[in-house]
């Protein structure tokens, strides 16, 4: 397959508010990859770059590589490796510290970073923080060591690429904003960009543009996003959105932000625990299809989880008929660290050669006729973990694919404690005549 991109919308979380910061990334693989930087859900570059001036402000530049001004010139590498059009920090170094200056203070709406490199100079792992400048204490060249929260920095969001099941080559774009509007009104930016590994020299991302863009800039760019989007090979492209509703503001309507409203008729189909145990104080399995929610946060026998103490378990859902899967949503709710969702879910049609409907930890589910669909991890980076939890996984452009069986391996959220596996509240699997008007991928990426 030469072309496997897997979109994960993560969610970085605002307290007490529904607005919250989206990081969506694609990926074309190597072969994939073309000089458009043509990405589903990623804007293209923007045309006339970003105003403002790039600085070093800790690491070095790789003599190798193009300047920091290749970061905002509005022009791309036409091709995989092309060091004079991309800025990287120098090999054998683990990265460094971009700040960008506006000139004056902006409305932001989107920062959208692009790369390009035929191996584990590919992938983007950074922090975002951003500046009016004005603050008391305003460190306007804090070095690696100095937290930017401490010195007037605002944290927007931290990014990583890495594909879990792919070559780390090719092209990424990264598309950060925010589901109720503007990210806010900043003049700097500070990128704290870590190297991808250490296993060689070369783990610093070839940065090919970094966009900030206004209001303005996102509309123009929206519409290039909607013109090519429909003309690349988008069949294994995967979709995963999340939202959280904090632990206070969580009802039991389940209203996520972009993540459609459970299904009041539930999952037509069975359940079945094919590894780990049942905790005695949880619903059983039934409770992940029947359409019915908790009506409050903390109320076990309305969810299933997985005994206290375990690492959590597999379940399988037999749909009685290989039927097209539109999207596969989750819901959680509780007060704590059982509220987040961590888990990897597969599909097969029972058909495949070498199936095993019931593979146990330690097998992995591919070897034995499953297809991984997507991954799933809801832990906020920096918010409470309590709260409503939704994960929507649908295809970029169609069904997820025909299947029979859906697999979920499920991890708990944490060991430091007995109590890290997730309270799942139920769990949709749809057909493309179930899924709801509005639960459109495209209008749920933009929606509040
Ligand atoms: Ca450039
Ligand atoms: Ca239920």
């Amino acid at each position: 397959m030469r072309h496997f991109p897997i979109y994960l919308a993560l969610a970085a979380f605002a307290a007490a508010t529904h607005a919250e910061v989206t990081v969506v990334t694609g990926h074309n693989n190597n072969g994939g990859a073309t000089e458009a930087f043509s990405f589903p859900h990623v804007p293209r570059p923007a045309k006339n770059g970003t105003a403002g001036t790039f600085t070093i402000i800790d690491g070095q530049a790789d003599g190798n590589g193009g300047g920091v001004d290749k970061l905002n010139d509005g022009k791309l590498p036409t091709e995989e490796d092309q060091r004079g059009e991309n800025f990287f920090f120098n090999a054998g170094t683990e990265g460094g510290r971009l700040r960008l200056d506006l000139d004056e203070v902006k409305t932001i709406q989107q920062i959208n970073t692009y790369s390009w490199h035929p191996n584990t100079r590919g992938p983007q792992v950074y922090k975002v923080y951003a500046a009016t400048g004005t603050k008391d204490g305003f460190n306007a060249q804090p070095k690696r060591g100095t937290d930017p929260k401490t010195c007037g920095w605002t944290f927007i969001a931290s990014v990583d690429t890495h594909p879990k099941d792919s070559d780390p080559g090719g092209q990424y774009g990264v598309s950060i904003s925010d589901s109720a509007g503007p990210l806010g009104e900043y003049r700097y930016l500070l990128f704290d960009c870590v190297c991808t590994e250490t296993d060689d020299q070369f783990g610093n991302t070839f940065y090919s543009e970094i966009n900030v863009l206004g209001p303005a800039e996102v509309a123009s760019a929206a519409d290039s996003n909607a013109q090519t989007s429909s003309t690349s090979d988008e069949n294994r492209q995967v979709l995963v959105l999340t939202g959280h509703v904090a632990a206070g503001d969580a009802t039991e309507a389940f209203h996520i932000p972009r993540v459609p409203r459970p299904a009041k008729t539930g999952t037509a189909g069975t359940f079945t625990v094919i590894d780990g145990d049942i905790d005695g104080n949880s619903g059983g399995v039934e409770k992940l299809n029947d359409g019915k929610l908790p009506t409050k946060e903390d109320e076990p026998a309305e969810n299933f989880f997985f005994s206290a103490g375990t690492p959590g378990g597999r379940l399988l859902v037999d749909l009685n008929e290989v039927k097209p899967i539109q999207q596969i949503n989750t819901y959680s709710w509780h007060t704590g660290t059982r509220a987040p969702q961590v888990y990897r879910v597969y599909g097969a049609t029972g058909a495949e050669a070498g199936f095993k409907s019931e593979p146990r930890q330690g097998t992995k589910p591919t070897t034995c006729g499953w297809t991984f669909i997507a991954s799933a991890d809801t832990r906020p980076r920096n918010a409470e973990k309590g709260g409503q939890y939704g994960v929507s996984i649908r295809g970029a452009a169609g069904a997820l694919g025909d299947y029979r069986y859906i697999l979920f391996d499920c991890s708990s959220t944490e060991s430091t404690d007995q109590f890290g596996n997730t309270f799942y509240s139920e769990i949709n699997v749809l057909g493309p005549s179930e899924v709801a008007p509005n639960g459109d991928a495209e209008q749920a990426v933009g929606a509040k």
